[in-house]
């Protein structure tokens, strides 16, 4: 396989970005690229691989780390992995990177830094309304923790950023690094 493997491990608030710009990047390195790629994102994942979790904090644990073994295994198998879970604690993603770092493969944390009234004004599935009327509770960055990654590969501002500029900032990168 003529191709190196690598993590791009975006995390954020619900509606930060994750799903779209992963999406948006898969499209761009298999279309015009002809790149082996793949995405894993929470939201999907939680109806298979992680449908026996919940959003407790051991919960939330679990699925990062089951999905950052999985992405260390896809990407080893050389395939561009695309991870969108909002994954909110440091100590879980750190662990992520390491489990990169020791097999040598390639990782990127992308912290998609958007402020929580641009997140409430955009609302695209009406879960911050649901918050707010008090119908969903315990919801990350508003009263569940989010912890903000210290030291991010890369930060995407996406209130400032259209999705084609975002993409594109991680293209260049994995382009600079090797990677494509
Ligand atoms: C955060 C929640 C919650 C709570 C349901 N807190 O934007 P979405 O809707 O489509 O994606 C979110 C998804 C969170 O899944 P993750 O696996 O990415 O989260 S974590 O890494 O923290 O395990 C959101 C929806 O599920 N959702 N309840 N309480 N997001």
């Amino acid at each position: 396989l003529n191709q190196k493997g690598a993590t791009l491990w975006m995390t954020g608030c619900s509606g930060a970005g994750k799903t779209t710009i992963a999406t948006a990047l898969e499209e761009k390195l298999i279309k015009e690229y002809g790149k082996h790629v793949y995405r894993l994102d929470g939201d999907n994942i939680r109806t298979g691989l992680n449908r026996d979790l919940g959003f407790t904090a051991s919960d939330r644990d679990e699925s990062v780390r089951r999905v950052g073994e999985i992405s260390t295994l896809f990407s080893d198998a050389g395939v561009i992995t695309l991870v969108g879970l909002i994954s909110p604690y440091r100590e879980g993603r750190d662990s992520v990177r390491k489990r990169h770092e020791d097999q040598g493969i390639p990782f990127y944390e992308v912290f998609l830094d958007v402020p929580v009234e641009e997140l409430m004004s955009r609302d695209p599935k009406g879960l911050y309304e649901k918050v707010k009327s008090g119908e969903l509770k315990h919801f990350t960055c508003i009263d569940d923790p989010y912890e903000e990654p210290l030291h991010p590969e890369i930060t995407l501002k996406t209130r400032d950023l259209k999705i084609e500029e975002s993409v594109e900032i991680l293209f260049r990168r994995l382009r600079e690094d090797g990677v494509l």
